[in-house]
């Protein structure tokens, strides 16, 4: 079976009109389309620094605000700067694009632009006809991240293909100087907010350190997916961070079928940190098998119900760090508790860490970073004792 079609999508600086972008992108997930989604409010040097380490076929720009024929130009230009003008742009933007806009866009490069009723069904055929052709090999990539965005690429098409790893994917995890942390834990406890604030400190603290993030999305039945991490990883769009945005493409668990091959290969290609968000898990999860990481880290909500629930959860049995966030939430006290009573009966050396992840310079999330970064973690006090 062939890979999905992935496309890029985003609206520019100084414009918060997101409303069609919306109803577009599930448009498209409904027919296969896999969508990573940028967000709003964001400049043409992140958005093509995402489509490249994305490696997407195109990008579907939504634009409101003005600026249309300047904008899209810029992202065209930098893109053939870049070597990546196999990656094509297209957009919309209702009445405030007119006709002769749109004919100075196509001369400057640009695709195609959609007016203003236009059926959702035009734009998904669109994107198929032109977008589902497999493109040609790019001859020598023109910078390490193309290169690596491309193999990873690579990678998940073998797999959608033939179903089994591709020799380079076969090749067990060895061990590389790269420490690699698994984040996971239930749907929206926080995951993704967290890792951004801990990307955060690792840019800051380390001026020299480049840091991977692997991030997972479910696919929807129609087999597209919105991969939607990057709209909340403001602090992670940077040029020391390469991200890549994978949906699970039909394998239950939390994880792609091309996950561990993916992962190995970013394990050897210099980051100091590879970091795996799963997708949001169930009680049953035990995503990261066979020593695929470092170090484990369960993200837990406050609600997860009755302490009883707790007894179910078999990632609290072999997670080396358990974070629970939203700690501003009423029940967190009670939680942290039952949590820490849980961890003690498995007599293990579990780390527990509050944390208030959407606040930024949070106290705990500082405690996490230094667990992680083993900076002064056997200095400090266990969590009580501070308190
Ligand atoms: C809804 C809306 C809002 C909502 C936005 C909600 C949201 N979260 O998106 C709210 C009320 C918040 C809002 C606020 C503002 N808005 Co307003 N808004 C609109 C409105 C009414 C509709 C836009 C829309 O979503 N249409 C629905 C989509 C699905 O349809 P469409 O636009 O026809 O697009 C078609 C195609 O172009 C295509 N398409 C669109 N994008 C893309 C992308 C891709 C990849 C593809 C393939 C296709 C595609 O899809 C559609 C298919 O038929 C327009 C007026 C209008 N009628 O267009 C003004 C409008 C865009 N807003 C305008 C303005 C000025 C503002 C504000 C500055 C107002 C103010 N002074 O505060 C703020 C700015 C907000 C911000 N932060 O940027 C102006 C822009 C004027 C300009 N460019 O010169 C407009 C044109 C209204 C006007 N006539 O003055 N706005
Ligand atoms: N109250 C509160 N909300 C938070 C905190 N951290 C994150 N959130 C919010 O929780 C919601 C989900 O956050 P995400 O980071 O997307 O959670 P996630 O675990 O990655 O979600 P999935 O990947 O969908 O499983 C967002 O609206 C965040 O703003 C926190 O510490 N307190
Ligand atoms: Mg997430």
């Amino acid at each position: 079976m062939a890979s999905p079609i992935r496309i890029l999508t985003a609206v520019p600086i100084c414009d918060g009109h997101d409303s069609a972008i919306n109803t577009i992108n599930l448009e498209f997930i409904r027919h296969g389309i896999e969508v990573i989604y940028l967000g709003y409010h964001r400049s043409v040097g992140d958005i093509v620094r995402a489509a490249i380490q994305e490696d997407v076929r195109a990008i579907g720009i939504s634009s409101y605000n003005g600026g249309h024929v300047e904008f899209f130009a810029e992202v065209v230009d930098l893109l053939r700067k870049r070597g990546a003008d196999d990656i094509k742009v297209f957009g919309g933007g209702g009445g405030t694009i007119t006709q002769k806009d749109a004919a100075a866009m196509k001369r400057k490069g640009v695709d195609e632009i959609f007016f203003a009723g236009t059926s959702l069904e035009e734009m998904v055929k669109f994107v198929h006809q032109r977008y589902g052709k497999s493109r040609k090999k790019r001859e020598r990539p023109k910078s390490p991240d193309m290169e690596l965005a491309r193999k990873l690429t690579e990678i998940e098409e073998a797999y959608a293909k033939s179903k089994r790893p591709t020799p380079n994917a076969q090749r067990p995890m060895s061990k590389s100087a790269t420490r690699v942390i698994g984040f996971t834990g239930p749907g929206g406890a926080g995951k993704t907010t967290l890792i951004d604030e801990l990307v955060l400190r690792f840019l800051n603290k380390d001026r020299q350190s480049r840091v991977a993030i692997l991030s997972h999305d479910p696919s929807v039945i129609g087999e597209g997916a919105l991969l939607g991490d990057r709209a909340t990883m403001i602090n992670s769009q940077d040029d020391r961070v390469f991200m890549r945005s994978m949906a699970t493409r039909g394998q239950a668990g939390g994880l792609s079928p091309a996950t561990e091959s993916c992962l190995n290969l970013l394990a050897h290609s210099g980051f100091d940190y590879v970091i795996i968000e799963t997708v949001g898990t169930g009680q049953e999860a035990l995503p990261f098998r066979r020593q695929l990481v470092d170090q484990t880290i369960l993200v837990m909500n406050p609600d997860y119900g009755a302490r009883l629930q707790l007894q179910k959860i078999v990632m609290l049995d072999v997670a080396d760090i358990v974070v629970v966030n939203k700690t501003d939430l009423e029940r967190a006290k009670a939680a942290l508790l039952e949590i820490e009573q849980r961890l003690t009966q498995n007599k293990r050396k579990q780390q527990i860490v509050a944390t208030v992840a959407k606040r930024h310079r949070d106290a705990g999330v500082d405690e996490l970073y230094d667990l992680i970064t083993q900076d002064g973690a056997a200095a400090r006090p266990p969590r009580r004792e501070r308190k």
